[in-house]
């Protein structure tokens, strides 16, 4: 018995299932332990052993009812032949492809065996976790992934690929469909190596306008979807489009997901009005309120309670845990959630 895959195949439970974004990371003091065995991020991600163990940490600590592997958005792009490195304490660094020209040197679709340490990750995962707990593959989505691989870097607004894209539609529609492509084959190679449900990120969906949001966002996570349920249609898909605001009904209509993930600024008093009946909703809890703990706290976990009781939903964060997080605060959010 799963609680968290029976949320997402649509039935309420008394208490909801949890996990946290981001929950593998630097709040930890065993993965700061670990981290600094490893030459750099990327090799990290590309070890097996290391990555396993990365993933479980939390799950020993805090039995959160699913593991999400240890890996990053980011080895698509480094996958794809782009160079990707991880600056330390500066987040990533990649060759920024500001012209057309520059996409011409992106491999035609992605290298496997680059990434089957990550698929190894899964198996050894998946043979380690308890029977209640899931298994969690995922990908960037294409935008949220372009942004990065235009701009080089994270952004404070993404305007490297805003401006790409509105100065070059037809070339970034192919690195889009570039992206979809690697995007499914990514997702399913994780399914086939043990990943019961899978989550698309797509983190910068926020800084796009509506027309722009359907054709960069909506539709390429629409194929993805679709290519992945093509091979596997029991594995449940979430989507994260952080920041779209008022555009949930869409997003969710167009992409065909089967949970979304809501982000912090999202009304939970409002949302269903958006929303289909019985759509499975994730999230939401501010991961600064969750830094800053004691009566805040509680009143915010309160809140999410009662705004979902009776509904499929998963308990979580409205984006990744932060690296000041206490763990006493963690605990306490647990206690409040389990009852
Ligand atoms: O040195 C370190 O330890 C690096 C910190 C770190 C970690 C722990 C990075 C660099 N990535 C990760 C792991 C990671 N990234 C996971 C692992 C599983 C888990 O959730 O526990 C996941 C799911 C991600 C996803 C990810 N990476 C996203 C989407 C989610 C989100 O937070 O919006 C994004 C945008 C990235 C890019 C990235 N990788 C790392 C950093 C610091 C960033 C953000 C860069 C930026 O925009 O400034």
């Amino acid at each position: 018995m799963k609680p968290f895959l029976d949320v997402l195949a649509g039935k309420a439970t008394a208490r909801p299932p949890i996990w946290l974004m981001r929950q593998a990371g630097r709040y930890l003091p065993e993965y700061r332990a670990i981290r600094s065995q490893a030459r750099d991020f990327l090799h990290f991600c590309y070890s097996p052993e290391l990555a396993i163990e990365a993933t479980m940490q939390p799950i020993r600590r805090f039995s959160f009812d699913a593991a999400i592997i240890f890996s990053d958005i980011l080895v698509i792009p480094d996958a794809l032949g782009q160079s990707v490195r991880f600056a330390e304490g500066e987040g990533p660094r990649l060759e920024a492809m500001e012209t057309p020209e520059a996409l011409k040197g992106l491999a035609s679709a992605l290298d496997e065996e680059k990434l089957e340490p990550v698929y190894n990750a899964l198996r050894g995962v998946r043979a380690a976790l308890p029977p209640s707990v899931a298994l969690i593959g995922f990908c960037g989505a294409p935008w949220t992934l372009a942004t990065y691989m235009i701009g080089g870097r994270g952004t404070p607004d993404q305007a490297p690929a805003r401006h790409f894209a509105y100065q070059h539609p037809e070339a970034f529609q192919s690195l889009t469909d570039l992206l979809v492509e690697a995007c499914t084959r990514h997702l399913c190679l994780q399914a086939e190596a043990g990943a019961e449900a899978l989550q698309i990120f797509d983190s910068w969906a926020g800084n796009l306008p509506e027309r722009e949001l359907r054709r960069w966002s909506e539709a390429p996570i629409g194929r993805i979807i679709a290519g992945v349920k093509a091979r596997h249609p029991s594995v449940p898909i979430i989507a994260f489009p952080r920041g779209i605001a008022g555009g949930f009904s869409r997003f969710v209509s167009e992409t065909n997901c089967d949970a979304i993930s809501l982000d912090t600024a999202c009304a939970l008093s409002d949302i269903r009005k958006q929303l289909p009946p019985g759509m499975v909703t994730q999230g939401n809890l501010d991961p600064l309120v969750l830094i800053n703990g004691g009566s805040g706290l509680d009143a915010a976990v309160d809140h999410i309670l009662e705004s979902t009781a009776g509904l499929p939903h998963v308990f979580n964060l409205g984006h990744g845990i932060l690296p000041p997080t206490p763990i006493p605060h963690v605990e306490a959010m647990l206690r409040r959630v389990r009852g």
